[in-house]
């Protein structure tokens, strides 16, 4: 089964600029913009400009192109942020995906958080 993919999402209306965000680098395949609900002092979200709605999604089917531009975004994001852990004191990197990883927009983000301690890895529900 092929994945399907909602070009209504709030992410892809920020993508065409039909809503406003607060950009933090772009890049060819790449945006990286502020969670409007901060969850720590640096909370950005990674996206790639193409139509994936998932992690496992866009590893499996983005060009190589798409893949190293969105990974070397990453690593310009946590530098731009000051979270590396060769500046910086480190960060967590999640990505929901689907109905139990309570993913609430489906393309594909990465969350980057850091400026504090994280505390533990989940909840245990
Ligand atoms: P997730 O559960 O992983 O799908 O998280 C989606 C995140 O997107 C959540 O932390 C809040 C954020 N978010 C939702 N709507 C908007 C928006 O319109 N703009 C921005 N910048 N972030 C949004």
């Amino acid at each position: 089964m092929s994945y399907s993919y909602d070009d209504q999402n709030i992410f892809a209306k920020i993508l065409r600029g039909e809503i406003p965000k607060n950009t933090v680098l772009e890049t060819e395949h790449a945006l990286a913009f502020r969670d409007l609900y901060p969850q720590a002092p640096t909370h950005v979200l990674v996206i790639p400009k193409g139509a994936y709605v998932s992690y496992d999604h866009f590893a499996a089917e983005a060009t190589e192109a798409e893949i190293v531009d969105y990974t070397r975004a990453i690593a310009e994001v946590c530098r731009l942020e000051g979270v590396t852990l060769t500046a910086g004191e480190g960060f967590r990197m999640i990505s929901n995906a689907g109905l139990h990883g309570v993913q609430e927009v489906p393309h594909l983000h990465v969350h980057i958080l850091g400026g504090r301690p994280m505390g533990r890895m989940v909840a245990k529900e």
